[in-house]
């Protein structure tokens, strides 16, 4: 069964690919599962109906026969476990990947959320730059240590998969800061990630949806 996920009808992020149905859209596109996407408005997205999906009234969601499933890193690792191509056949392997999903959206991303909310909704208080400056540092810190660990390898653990799907679209969020320049070897990682064929088609597959609800009006 084709499967269906949510997406903002209109996203905030200009078509950006920041939005989280964008890991969902890519994990597809790298196994080769087609999927239908139903657009929600931010009404909707508070409705019963989307309630029923997810309880925090958010997207993605992720539909497929009787399975509904909310949380991006749930949905991606469905998705990861279900196809081949994501996940490693070792079970060793499988569960250091998944671990890396946790890395990504455990301990990579908190900080970088926190900045983007300095960013958005505290940039008018008086206390705004230092709290912009102490989450900065910890970004470094974690920028720091995935620098070290990545090295000079092209992805986290061998082959390109599950984790580094979800570590480069956390990473992708820093991009308007400047700070992921500063580690060479993280912006080619997300360099490397966003030239693969599925990146692409989902990036496009977005950005149209964004670009026909500008036309739409
Ligand atoms: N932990 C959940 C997951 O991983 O699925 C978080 C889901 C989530 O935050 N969804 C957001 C949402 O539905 C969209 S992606 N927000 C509406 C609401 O909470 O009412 C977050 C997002 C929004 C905007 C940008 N942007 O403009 O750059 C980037 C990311």
């Amino acid at each position: 069964m084709v499967p269906t996920i949510t997406a903002f009808e209109s996203s905030p992020d200009r078509g950006r690919g920041l939005a989280r149905d964008m890991r969902v859209r890519w994990a597809l596109e790298e196994v080769g599962q087609p999927y239908n996407v139903r657009l929600v408005s931010f009404a909707a997205m508070k409705a019963p109906a989307h309630l029923a999906l997810n309880p925090f009234g958010q997207i993605p969601t992720y539909e497929e026969s009787d399975l509904a499933l909310f949380e991006s890193g749930a949905i991606v690792l469905h998705i990861a476990e279900g196809h081949a191509g994501l996940l490693p056949d070792d079970a060793a392997g499988r569960s250091r990947a998944i671990a890396w999903m946790f890395a990504a959206l455990g301990t990579v991303e908190p900080p970088i959320l926190e900045r983007q909310i300095a960013v958005l909704l505290e940039h008018d208080k008086s206390w705004c730059a230092e709290r912009l400056a102490a989450i900065d540092d910890r970004i470094r810190v974690r920028l720091g240590e995935l620098s070290a660990h990545l090295g000079g390898a092209d992805w986290l653990d061998g082959a390109f998969g599950a984790g580094d799907l979800m570590m480069v679209h956390v990473l992708q969020r820093l991009k308007p800061s400047g700070l992921l320049e500063a580690y060479p070897n993280l912006s080619a990682y997300v360099a490397r990630a966003e030239a693969r064929p599925a990146f692409r088609r989902a990036f496009a597959t977005q950005l149209a949806v964004f670009t026909r609800s500008q036309t739409d009006g």
